[in-house]
């Protein structure tokens, strides 16, 4: 069966890396790329590209007919940090948007979803350390809220419907294509502009925030990975827990005085300590191992390697 894509949020930091490398492995005028503003020129001249608010479902609905999308990657989301500030906002966006692609699907519209979840979907009460698939999840923040609920909605909408949406708990995420946007974890991006900038960094979490963490490209590899995978193999519904690697500030510190050795870190703990405080530490993931063949990559010093590399270029 002929395949189209249609990727929603594509200008943000996992979208823009995302539509660049589906096209590379599709032909180009497969996937198409939308959001709510324009994308920079190589994501304008490298396919089709569509203005789309992912709470409009009637516009959503047009395009996926224009192009008899069958997949849609649900991209469009408002993080951790910005939903503090903005909850109605982040819950309206989070939820519409995932309810617009599940309803699609459900009146066999699309055939298969892709949907983000988050570690933020965990709480303070959660097992920290190596937390598992199945445990305490009492998120504490509105995106985590969203994410949760998001998951459960997930569920329901295979079991009742047989809708066949694939979802992954993202960690933080790190990258030097795109820049994140109002995260908890978008210092472990920061961090590495600063050192080559200024050699110096301030922290807006505490030295001891570990938190989990991925490579762009390894979060790219589990993304199409589980959208690729043979559908019996999808066993959880809700979403997969996905690990790769841990640090907190001043081990990623330690990282980069490797390569800039007058590099230093200082720390101002903000609002977004108490999120970070929430969050577990690291991830047991054997079960997205099992069932579709997860497996990352990059550890904390290969990426620290090709982060400083291609942002000092
Ligand atoms: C955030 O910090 O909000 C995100 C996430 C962990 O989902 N990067």
């Amino acid at each position: 069966m002929k395949k189209r894509i249609l990727i929603i949020g594509a200008c943000g930091q996992i979208g823009t890396e995302l539509t660049a490398r589906l096209r590379a492995k599709y032909a180009p005028h497969k996937v198409i790329a939308s959001d709510i503003v324009e994308g920079d020129t190589a994501m304008m001249q490298s396919g089709p590209f569509e203005i789309l608010d992912a709470m409009d479902y009637d516009s959503l609905q047009d395009i996926v007919i224009k192009y008899e999308i069958t997949d849609v990657y649900l991209m469009a989301a408002m993080l951790s940090a910005t939903a503090e500030k903005f909850p109605m906002r982040a819950w309206n966006l989070n939820m519409d948007s995932l309810f617009n692609v599940l309803n699609l699907a459900r009146d066999g519209k699309i055939n298969k979803i892709f949907w983000p979840s988050s570690i933020a979907v965990f709480g303070p009460t959660t097992p920290k350390v190596n937390t598992p698939q199945r445990t305490i999840m009492e998120p504490s923040t509105v995106y985590g809220i969203s994410k949760q609920t998001g998951e459960r909605w997930c569920e329901y909408y295979n079991k009742k419907y047989g809708v066949d949406v694939r979802s992954i708990r993202y960690p933080g995420l790190i990258s030097y294509t795109t820049l994140p946007g109002g995260g908890t974890t978008d210092y472990a991006v920061d961090i590495y502009y600063k050192a080559i900038k200024h050699k110096k960094y301030i922290c807006f979490l505490n030295a001891e925030s570990t938190l989990p963490m991925m490579f762009m490209d390894d979060a790219l590899k589990a993304t199409i990975g589980i959208m690729e995978a043979p559908e019996s193999d999808i066993k959880i519904r809700n979403s997969y827990n996905v690990g790769a690697i841990s640090f907190n500030p001043e081990e990623i510190a330690a990282s980069i005085r490797k390569h800039i050795p007058e590099f230093s870190i200082s720390y101002e703990p903000d609002f977004r300590q108490a999120i970070a405080d929430s969050w577990p530490e690291s991830i047991d993931d054997s079960l997205a191992r099992e069932d579709w063949g997860w497996d990352h990559k990059y550890e904390l010093d290969d990426m620290t390697k090709i982060m400083l590399e291609n942002l000092g270029k």
